[in-house]
Parts: C-alpha cells; sequence; structure tokens
C-alpha cells in the first residue's frame, strides 16, 4: 500500500572470527538470512584476551576481512560480555544469532529480540586449522 514503511530487518552476531573458515562463512550467511542487514561485532584483541583467545589476525584485520563478506553490512567492536543489550538498542536489532555451542548463554536478550542457535559447522575450527598446521600452543 502507498505510504507502507518497509522496515529493515536487522540481525547481530558476535565473534572472533580469526583464520576466516567455512564454519564462519556458514554462520555470517544463515544469519543474514533471518533478515536485511546484518551486523557483526568482532572480538578486540583485548577482549580476546579476557576470553583466553589470542588471534593470530589483529582486530583491524579481522574488521577488513569481515567487511569484506557479501552477508555482513556492518563490523562493530565487541569490547567486553556486557555490551550485548545496548548493542541491540543501538543498533535496531531484531535478531541475535550465535552458533549452538553457545546455546541458552544469551537467553536474556529474549526480552529484546528474537534469540537463534544454528548448528556449528562439523570438522572444522581455528584451533583445528593450527592444530593440525603444528602451531597448537604457538602464538
Ligand atoms: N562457528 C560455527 N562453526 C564452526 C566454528 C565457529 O558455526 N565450525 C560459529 C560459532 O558458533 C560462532 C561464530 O562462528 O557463532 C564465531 O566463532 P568464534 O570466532 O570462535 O567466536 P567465539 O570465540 O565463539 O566468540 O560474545 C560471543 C563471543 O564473542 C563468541
Amino acid at each position: 500500500m502507498i505510504g507502507d514503511v518497509f522496515k529493515m530487518k536487522k540481525v547481530i552476531t558476535y565473534g572472533t572470527f580469526d583464520l576466516l573458515h567455512v564454519g564462519h562463512i556458514n554462520i555470517l550467511r544463515r544469519a543474514r538470512e533471518y533478515g536485511d542487514y546484518l551486523v557483526v561485532a568482532i572480538s578486540t584483541d583485548e577482549f580476546n584476551a579476557i576470553k583466553n583467545k589470542k588471534a593470530y589476525y589483529s582486530y583491524e584485520d579481522r574488521k577488513v576481512i569481515l567487511e569484506a563478506i557479501k552477508y555482513v553490512d556492518k563490523v562493530i567492536p565487541e569490547n567486553n560480555w556486557e555490551q550485548k543489550i545496548q548493542d541491540v538498542k543501538d543498533n535496531d536489532i531484531d535478531v541475535f544469532v550465535m552458533g549452538d555451542d553457545w546455546k541458552g548463554k544469551f537467553d536474556f536478550l529474549k526480552d529484546y529480540c528474537e534469540v537463534v542457535y544454528l548448528p556449528r559447522t562439523e570438522g572444522i575450527s581455528t584451533t583445528k586449522i593450527k592444530s593440525d598446521l603444528g602451531l597448537k600452543g604457538k602464538e
């Protein structure tokens, strides 16, 4: 109808996204399919230290890589565990999507948006890549 206002359905997801692999691409593609616009909050190097993760690529490089993916519309920094509710509000998010290794962990967001946990892609992980390359435990 004339005058109908089209509201973009906005999706958000979070992660480190180091050493990009098909598991990351699969979650980003499926997350984007829940709406029209995907925001990705990438863990900063400082937050990774809190998560006891050491990314091979810096935050800046991981941001450039994610911004080059056609499913990704906007990249923001993830600085802490506490920012998700504010991120949902600030970015007018309708759907929060994470891999199901996080199932249940972010259900508090159900007061603010839809919460979806999707099956992880089997057989691939950044840890596996490092281990297969004999880099396990090395920086
Ligand atoms: N993932 C996946 N399949 C894999 C590997 C990862 O679906 N084989 C998904 C994870 O479930 C997550 C996303 O890809 O939804 C990013 O994974 P990581 O970079 O490992 O992110 P993580 O360390 O889980 O950080 O606040 C939330 C945290 O920042 C999530």
